[in-house]
């Protein structure tokens, strides 16, 4: 007896080191420069798992587009060979179509309305959604609200719109929205500096912050705050990787992607009035009260092309945001 008794705990004290010695390593894509709020919020997440596991867990993050474009990301989010995204709403839509909801133009008129959706059961419910993808939605971060920007000329109401060649992302839906605008829009993965200096597309749209890191400023003359998508950021997972983890690090990976969330949209929203005024030094010609009804009476029939789960989920936020 005495020996089976030893064999268990030989057993048992061998399993417990090999399953806490293993180490796991993150690679976490982003289409950004370490200058962004995109990678601020990898960073973030790398030196949580990395305390809090004693090393145990590894993050190396691959920013500038360096492991390929955002819906790249995505495809080897769901094949394993990339462990973790922070990747924009936008392209995520072709893998987990209820996002759409949120991609929505004109629903959300502040940052109260957004936290409530976010971090609330609709949020949580379009999270659960990525499962569906192999995929893992762990928390929704912060891009901002998207503005217009051109080189061609001042953008005051909806008819200014038309015939822009205006570089949208990846996404079904943003494809809809502006084509609705008026606008020729020109799908292109990020990012985009190159094709606006050599003229090949007319403008594109996205946070100030966004604009001004990529010193999209040289090379757009106009800006119109017209704030017509609020676009977050996902901390993306493999399922696979997530699922071979140990539970005590399958929480960790929800705890330490939250933690970085909230850090990074404080820091992005406590810098938004800096990246205006920035952009007004720069010389920027700038319409800060755009004809936003103009806009919104042309893409609001779009609600009748979200169908099955983006629709109930947009239907719940216009109800809460009425
Ligand atoms: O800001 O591709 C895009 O326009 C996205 O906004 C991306 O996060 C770069």
């Amino acid at each position: 007896m005495k020996k089976v008794v030893w064999f268990a705990i030989f057993v048992l004290f061998i399993f417990s080191n090999t399953a806490f010695s293993k180490t796991y390593t993150i690679n976490l894509g982003i289409v950004t420069t370490p200058k962004t709020f995109h990678y601020k919020a990898a960073f973030k997440f790398k030196q949580i798992v990395e305390k809090q596991s004693n090393g145990q867990i590894k993050v190396i993050i691959h920013h500038s587009g360096s492991v390929g474009n955002e819906t790249s990301i995505l495809q080897q989010l769901q094949m394993g060979a990339l462990q973790m995204g922070v990747i924009t709403a936008g392209p995520i839509d072709k893998f987990v179509p209820a996002i759409k909801a949120i991609e929505f133009p004109f629903i959300f008129s502040n940052y109260r309305q957004v936290d409530k959706t976010l971090d609330g059961k609709i949020g949580k419910g379009i999270l659960n959604q990525f499962t569906k993808a192999n995929l893992i939605g762990y928390h929704f971060l912060e891009n901002g609200f998207r503005n217009l920007t051109n080189s061609v000329k001042p953008v005051h109401t909806v008819k200014d719109v038309k015939g822009l060649k205006i570089r949208v992302m990846k996404s079904q839906l943003q494809i809809a929205i502006w084509r609705a605008l008026g606008a020729n829009p020109t799908p292109m993965p990020w990012p985009i500096y190159t094709q606006l200096s050599q003229h090949v597309i007319d403008g594109q749209e996205n946070p100030l912050a966004v604009i001004y890191q990529y010193k999209l400023y040289e090379v757009q003359k106009y800006l119109s705050l017209t704030r017509h998508v609020y676009s977050s950021l996902v901390f993306v997972g493999s399922k696979k990787f997530y699922d071979s983890l140990p539970k005590k690090y399958q929480k960790m990976m929800f705890d330490a992607t939250k933690e970085a969330s909230i850090y990074e949209r404080n820091l992005n929203r406590k810098q938004a009035t800096f990246f205006l005024k920035e952009l007004k030094k720069k010389g920027m010609i700038i319409d800060e009260h755009p004809n936003i009804a103009s806009f919104r009476a042309k893409v609001t029939p779009l609600k009748n092309r979200v169908k099955g789960i983006a629709r109930k989920y947009l239907d719940e936020i216009l109800i809460q945001n009425q």
